[in-house]
């Protein structure tokens, strides 16, 4: 698949530093110091309804690690995917009485619309399930071969007691997991599973689905979990510096994914870190398309919010926060973007220097993207009092709040 259009990243003097992040495995800060290239997969979406702004607010957490690699001079190597077939997206197409195919390509369209508008940086690699079968398919084989993988009426499962490290990337006891396992795509209840939480790896055709040769494993479509590793190891290989999505993947998808990983490689965990953002609620729930309380990125560009006023909106919550969309939130971006546009539209202000460095402070302490807005907040509040000599500052500020939080002045 293709991905959408990169917006340019401004280079800016001097040097960010190696970002602390919040790893759940170790439940503990890391510091993201990886080589020449950093490595980072992020989930992406089921495209069966379009972009909400708790999609979006967890694609602003892994953007600003992105942001915080290049301002060390790193190169990132970003892979992202696109669960274009899977149980959700084909019950919306049969309910709608329209082509699965044609709900997610139109999905999929839309969300590289509103990346683009938000200046999210684009993955290198952007991959749906569908182009990721022929991949699938042998590690699900391999699965089997090494016995962490069993049979049910033709359906694959993986099985998690095949997994000595099972339970270390979420850390939650075995009624937790049951209970989020059949929240979250799982079947704890199908009678003649090893353990209730072991989860598809093929699902063997259904009358009136789509299916795809599965050699050895008969016609059928991948599972979730199974997705996530093929793509994450193919492109970037074991070991990546950050596996990133909400923080409803914790569990049980990222603890799935480093279990199959474990299985296939012998090593854990997959990702040096697991970095979850918090969820963004509507009316006092989360956002969730099968909830239907959302509100829509393309909805507010199509009502003439600028999309930077989207982009601040998100940025004034620190990513692991759960908290509530309200027209308040918006109102206050709105204000803030023209107050930082009006100080920025000046040829000279106060110095910018130290400002910058605030920034990158901020955004090195766990991504505090509120300090580094607040930050920001205080030289533009400066620059209205007093105004300030120094020339080419405001230039200098609004490259920063480009580069680093990717808000264009
Ligand atoms: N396709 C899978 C990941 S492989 C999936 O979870 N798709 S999704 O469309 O349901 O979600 C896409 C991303 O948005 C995931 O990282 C998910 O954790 C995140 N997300 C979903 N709802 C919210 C929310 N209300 N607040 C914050 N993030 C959310
Ligand atoms: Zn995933």
């Amino acid at each position: 698949m293709h991905a959408w259009p990169a917006s340019e990243v401004p280079a800016l003097p001097g040097q960010g530093r190696d970002p602390r992040i919040h790893d759940t495995a170790t439940g503990g800060l890391v510091t993201l110091a990886p080589g020449p290239v950093a490595r980072i997969y992020v989930c992406g979406i089921t495209p069966y309804d379009a972009t909400h702004i708790g999609h979006a607010a967890t694609y602003n957490a892994f953007d600003l690690v992105q942001r915080v690699w290049l301002d060390t001079k790193r190169q990132v190597h970003y892979v992202q995917n696109v669960t274009d077939v899977d149980d959700p997206l084909l019950e919306r197409a049969q309910r709608d009485d329209i082509d699965w195919v044609a709900l997610a390509e139109k999905e999929t369209a839309l969300f590289r619309e509103d990346m683009t508008a938000l200046r999210m940086l684009p993955p290198r690699q952007y991959i749906g399930a569908v182009e990721a079968i022929p991949g699938i398919v042998p590690l699900v084989e391999r699965l089997r071969e090494a016995g962490a993988a069993y049979e049910l009426e033709g359906d694959i499962y993986f099985s998690v007691e095949s997994d000595p490290n099972f339970g270390k990337v979420s850390h939650l006891d075995a009624a937790a997991m049951r209970l989020l396992s059949a929240e979250r795509g799982g079947d704890p209840d199908r009678p003649g599973k090893k353990n209730p939480l072991d989860p598809m790896l093929w699902m063997a055709a259904r009358e009136g689905e789509p299916s795809w040769d599965g050699a050895s494993l008969g016609r059928g479509r991948p599972g979730w979990h199974i997705e996530c590793v093929a793509i994450a190891l193919d492109h970037l290989g074991m070991g990546f510096d950050v596996q990133g999505g909400g923080s409803d993947l914790a569990f049980p998808h990222h603890e799935m994914g480093a279990s199959h990983a474990q299985a296939l490689t012998g090593e854990f965990p997959m990702a040096r870190a697991y970095v979850h953002a918090g969820m963004v609620a509507l009316d006092g729930e989360k956002m969730s398309k099968s909830k239907g309380n959302l509100v829509f990125v393309s909805q507010l560009r199509r009502d003439g919010v600028d999309p930077a006023a989207i982009r601040l909106a998100l940025l004034a919550h620190h990513y692991r926060a759960d908290w509530e969309w309200t027209d308040q939130v918006l109102r206050d971006a709105l204000a803030r973007l023209d107050r930082w546009r009006a100080a920025v539209s000046r040829p000279d202000g106060p110095p910018a220097e130290a400002l910058v460095e605030e920034i990158r402070e901020a955004l090195a302490a766990d991504l505090d993207s509120p300090a580094a807005l607040a930050a920001v907040d205080r030289w533009a509040a400066l620059q209205h009092e007093r105004g300030g000599t120094d020339e080419g500052a405001p230039g200098v500020v609004s490259r920063a709040v480009d580069a680093l939080l990717g808000v264009a002045l």
